[in-house]
């Protein structure tokens, strides 16, 4: 029998919630314990080895590094979200990474301080949107009709796109038909609606304008 499984979570990481969104896609029973990354409990310095979530306690082991949690997660409740074919499963473990990229220029566009970067990381982001719509299938998911665990990993990063283009009006969707199809059909899952608490939209935009970015002055209230 699986111990007890508790997740260690900021309620903003979108790297936690992939971790969420594999747990409630597979209904598996688990614990949320929320911390403040800029104030950690000593607790969770102590169990982190790099000071970041999301960890996965399982029972009194730890697991952390949202790829490896949502493998395990996946692996301990068949059937797998990862497609059989290996190659397509190690292509898709590739783009899952490729899409930390796009997350980090995102957290940096929204953020920098300096117009010139933010510009440049908009262009990154663009640029490597690009690269992902080429790879894209065209259907409702990544690979097709099956929601796989790829696409688990990027619900997070459309749900900030959204919440971007909403504050801001900034659509970064704009010129890739296919990912703005797969943007819509994640979204509009329950088990993704239900992966960020119900304040997520106005933390997203509290956060912005705190972190007090050129990206800041782009908000429509
Ligand atoms: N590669 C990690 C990235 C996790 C990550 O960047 N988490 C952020 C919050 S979204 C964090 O804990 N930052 C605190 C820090 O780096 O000190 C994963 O996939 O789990």
């Amino acid at each position: 029998m699986t111990p007890k499984l508790e997740l260690i979570s900021f309620k903003l990481c979108p790297f936690v919630q992939r971790a969420v969104i594999v747990l409630k896609q597979k209904n598996v029973d688990f614990d949320i314990t929320y911390i403040d990354l800029n104030n950690p409990p000593e607790w969770f310095e102590a169990i982190s080895p790099l000071g970041q979530v999301p960890v996965l306690k399982v029972g009194d082991e730890v697991l952390f590094e949202s790829a490896v949690i949502q493998e395990y997660v996946d692996e301990i409740t068949p059937p797998s979200l990862q497609p059989e074919d290996p190659l397509i499963k190690a292509k898709n473990r590739a783009w899952i990474s490729f899409g930390n990229d796009i997350l980090f220029a995102m957290h940096a566009m929204i953020t920098s301080k300096d117009g010139e970067v933010m510009a440049e990381k908009q262009k990154m982001i663009e640029h490597k949107l690009a690269q992902l719509e080429a790879v894209h299938s065209g259907g409702n998911f990544f690979n097709g009709e099956a929601f796989n665990m790829i696409d688990a990993a990027y619900a997070p990063m459309f749900m900030r796109i959204d919440f971007i283009k909403n504050l801001s009006g900034l659509d970064l969707l704009e010129h890739t038909p296919k990912l703005t199809k797969w943007s819509d059909s994640l979204l509009k899952l329950d088990f993704v609606k239900q992966s960020v608490v119900e304040e997520v939209p106005q933390m997203y935009c509290g956060m912005i304008k705190n972190m007090d970015g050129v990206f800041a002055s782009r908000l429509c209230d």
